[in-house]
């Protein structure tokens, strides 16, 4: 076995808002959601204490084309600050850590392996595209279940499938008690707008249109964004170029760390105190540990394989390796600009994506790792299978 071949990586059975009438009204309201937040979530009503003066004061869909959103209410969008700054320190300045719990009775979602294929792209030049934020226990191996905090029910969210200069039709509807946001960083737009909170049973909707082709993270960005980052709320939108790259099979993974409390009626929460200290219990590509060793990637022999590799963090970075092989292929700028070739590992930092390309003309099980094998052990491992 190769010696970069992780020690037990082929465990086939690892489990794991105009007037400041209206607007007093709606921080009130806010404020009413906020504090019965406060109940469920300790520590939590800091931050969004924090964000109160800046809550928009009006929740209605700022849908705008092109490059920036156009508020329905034109005076309002002078008056919107940002709730989502990531400078929001409250927690830690607090020293607490909340942790979020599922709500008692919340069926459980049962393990499935995400599907790591690249989807079709539309036929038209337009996609819309509607998240619904959803607070769902998910069980990601055979004895964790994790209170995640979703888009569309799943860690990773949906993955996205687009090419430049198509246009992006987005909704997030949120379902949850906690406030939440949508951040594309595939996106060039104001962020102050289209990134802000959203709250229960209310939704933003934004327009944008992809400049560069690439992997891209999306990402809730509501204060503290290390903890609803680190909480699942995150995912892949993938970028092509106008002109077809190489003919390839395609995968997506989305790497990402989870950081869990002990379990509370057989659900871990995922826990801020353990983000900040950045020594994660589980790492995994598409949100199971070691899933892709279980049920591998499958190729045909002589295949060009292309791996679209998004770092979701929310911290640590991604070394992605396969062992036993190289890639010919590594993307520095939007593919196909920049690309460098005859590359070991290279690192995808937390927020970035990047895409990995390899000849699959030697047949044989292939591990795909984070090279950081302290993390890569935790998780971050699968196979390709090339042949049969
Ligand atoms: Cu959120």
């Amino acid at each position: 076995m190769d010696s970069d071949t992780p020690m037990d990586a082929p465990n086939r059975s690892a489990p794991v808002a105009r007037d400041a009438l209206t607007t007093e009204t709606n921080r009130r309201v806010f404020l009413r959601r906020a504090s019965a937040l406060t109940l469920a979530i300790p520590g939590l009503g800091a931050a969004l204490t924090a964000c109160r003066s800046e809550e928009p004061a009006h929740h209605e869909h700022a849908r705008g084309g092109g490059t920036a959103p156009q508020p329905a209410a034109t005076h309002d969008s002078v008056r919107v600050h940002n709730p989502d700054s990531k400078l929001d320190t409250a927690l830690h300045q607090e020293g607490r850590a909340p942790s979020a719990v599922a709500p008692a009775g919340t069926p459980v979602a049962p393990f499935a392996r995400f599907d790591p294929a690249l989807p079709p792209l539309s036929t038209g030049r337009a996609i819309d595209v509607h998240f619904h934020a959803r607070h769902v226990p998910i069980q990601i191996s055979d004895d964790t279940v994790v209170a995640g905090w979703t888009f569309d029910g799943n860690i990773p969210g949906p993955i996205v499938h687009c090419r430049v200069g198509d246009t992006v039709h987005f909704t997030l509807t949120n379902e949850m008690d906690v406030p939440h946001s949508m951040d594309f960083h595939a996106a060039r737009i104001n962020p102050k707008v289209a990134f802000r909170s959203t709250a229960k049973g209310e939704s933003v909707s934004y327009d944008f249109t992809p400049r560069y082709a690439g992997a891209f993270l999306y990402h809730c960005g509501t204060s503290p964004v290390l903890m609803h980052l680190g909480s699942g709320m995150y995912g892949a939108i993938v970028v092509s170029p106008r002109e077809a790259l190489p003919r390839a099979r395609e995968f997506v993974l989305v790497h990402s760390e989870f950081y869990l409390g002990a379990p509370v009626n057989g659900v871990r929460p995922f826990d801020y105190g353990r983000m900040l200290s950045e020594l994660p219990d589980v790492v995994t590509f598409n949100g199971r540990p070691n899933q892709y060793s279980q049920e591998p990637f499958r190729v045909n022999t002589g295949e060009r394989v292309r791996f679209w590799v998004v770092n979701a963090g929310p911290t640590l970075s991604c070394a992605f390796h396969v062992v036993g092989q190289q890639f010919d292929t590594v993307y520095l700028g939007a593919p196909p600009s920049s690309a460098i070739h005859g590359i070991q590992t290279f690192a995808v930092a937390a927020g970035g994506g990047m895409a990995f390309e390899l000849l699959a003309d030697i047949p044989g099980e292939f591990p795909f790792v984070n090279h950081e094998f302290g993390h890569g052990q935790k998780g971050a491992t699968g196979f390709m299978v090339v042949g049969s």
